[in-house]
């Protein structure tokens, strides 16, 4: 089968016009602390989530752990230098909560906080705009220890986390990220538990999800106290899902995924309500006792930017008694209430993590936030693909990968093209990393990295990506 993502083949005429993206579109590409930074132990940071996760025998694959990654920590320098000689506009990157926070609560960790204060200085220097994300999963160990996301109280100590970085590095970074992709966070960290802490438990996957959100909501108020000029706002990962027929059966299978991957978040973040049909299908797994009056005003406060981070789509069908469970799915969940619902695949073309590619999937899911939820500036905060890359004399040729971006691309305009205020584009990942319970198996990097030289090599598709930067756009093939 012919990959839709692909350029025509050498020698075949592609009659592709040349796409340019509005004046000010900000080229990106992004990275997360506890993926890239390494140095776990150093400058007074301690454990996360992450650090005890990827330390129990079994969690990630090949036991790999993030304490080195690529190092980033020590490299911050030269990583900016080749950020700006690809051309960036921008660099969306994390603030490891541990490392300026150590333990969660407190004071700030002055050397920690002086790692992010360069990172930034850097990064201006070279005219890159700095995108900073709160939360991209490494929650303080002895938040955990004290209940995690589930517990309330999390979402407090969160706001206070994000005071302690507004007020430290709030004259400097304009672009503020609360968390990235809550639902990973909640339903694969307390529900299938192949994510760190590793809990099972649908109620408390539920829980965690409003708690992040709580606690997103909190931090944009704190930020905004702290730093009334900040552009503040969330990203989430969306799925457009599909029910594998017309059947009702399977077009209910769809809705359900939809609520439990995508309208758990939008609805409350940007609505102020949980969608009532998710409310009554959760309704044997939690009560929502949990949600107290006030919290969805404050989740549901104004945003000034809302990031999507896109991959691929979801196809889902009807349970089927006699077919044969899906490990990675199932047993435990992480679509809790929905745990029989079946996900098909369509026989198209997938990267390394097995995702089916579907470009129109991103014009898709762009329209469905703008036209069905809010008017505010949409980033993509996220997308790309790993694929098994090869050094051959100092050079890794990524076809499938440049071509991944390519169609993403194309599609990103067409959403524009469509009246969806799209003002920013971020590649995953700037560098390969530690791909969480994947370990360092799945390379996303636009530039190759060498775990044991920490030699970083730009791929094709960095070189491909630095020219779209340059011409604001695609060339004609
Ligand atoms: O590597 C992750 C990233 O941390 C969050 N979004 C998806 C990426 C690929 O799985």
């Amino acid at each position: 089968m012919s990959n839709p993502a692909s350029p025509p083949a050498v020698g075949v005429v592609d009659d592709r016009p040349p796409l340019t993206f509005p004046p000010g579109f900000l080229w990106g590409a992004a990275t997360a602390a506890y993926q890239i930074e390494g140095a776990a132990a150093e400058g007074g940071r301690t454990p996360s989530i992450w650090d005890t996760f990827s330390h129990t025998p079994g969690r990630v694959v090949e036991g790999h752990t993030g304490d080195v990654a690529c190092d980033h920590y020590h490299r911050l320098g030269s990583d900016v230098a080749l950020m700006a000689e690809l051309g960036l506009k921008s660099y969306r990157f994390s603030v490891s909560w541990p490392r300026v926070q150590p333990g969660g609560t407190g004071p700030a960790n002055a050397e920690g906080l002086d790692f992010y204060r360069r990172l930034v200085d850097e990064l201006l220097g070279h005219g890159i705009e700095p995108w900073l994300t709160l939360y991209h999963w490494d929650l303080p160990q002895p938040l955990e220890d004290v209940g995690g996301w589930p517990a309330r109280d999390t979402a407090a100590r969160f706001a206070d986390y994000a005071t302690l970085v507004a007020d430290a590095l709030g004259d400097r970074v304009r672009y503020w990220t609360t968390l990235n992709e809550p639902w990973c966070s909640a339903f694969l960290g307390y529900g299938s538990g192949v994510h760190a802490p590793g809990r099972s438990d649908g109620a408390d996957a539920v829980r965690a999800g409003h708690h992040l959100m709580l606690g997103h909501g909190l931090a944009v108020q704190a930020l905004r106290a702290a730093r009334p000029t900040a552009e503040v706002g969330v990203t989430v990962n969306l799925y457009p899902v599909t029910p594998a027929s017309e059947a009702p059966a399977d077009v209910d299978a769809a809705r359900r995924i939809d609520g439990l991957a995508n309208r758990f978040f939008l609805d409350p973040l940007l609505r102020g309500s949980y969608p009532a049909d998710l409310m009554a299908d959760l309704a044997k797994v939690t009560d929502f006792g949990h949600v107290r009056d006030g919290d969805l005003a404050t989740i549901s406060t104004p945003l000034d930017v809302v990031g999507v981070n896109y991959y691929s789509r979801h196809v889902v069908a009807a349970p089927d008694p006699d077919a044969e469970p899906e490990p990675y799915w199932r047993a435990p969940s992480c679509w809790p209430g929905s745990e029989d619902v079946r996900f098909v695949t369509r026989g198209v073309p997938v990267t390394d993590m097995n995702w089916e590619i579907d470009a129109p999937g991103l014009v898709e899911t762009l329209r469905r936030v703008h036209e069905e939820y809010t008017d505010l500036p949409l980033y993509v905060t996220e997308n790309g693909s790993a694929f098994v890359d090869e050094v051959v004399d100092g050079q890794v040729d990524d076809a499938d990968r440049l071509a991944y971006f390519d169609a993403h691309l194309r599609a990103a305009h067409e959403a524009i093209e469509a009246g969806v205020p799209l003002r920013g584009y971020f590649a995953w990942s700037l560098m390969d990393n530690f791909e969480w319970a994947w370990g360092y198996t799945k390379r996303f990097g636009m530039v190759h990295v060498d775990y044991d030289s920490q030699v970083r090599i730009p791929k094709s598709s960095a070189r491909w990506y630095a020219e779209v930067i340059r011409r604001n756009g695609l060339a004609a093939q």
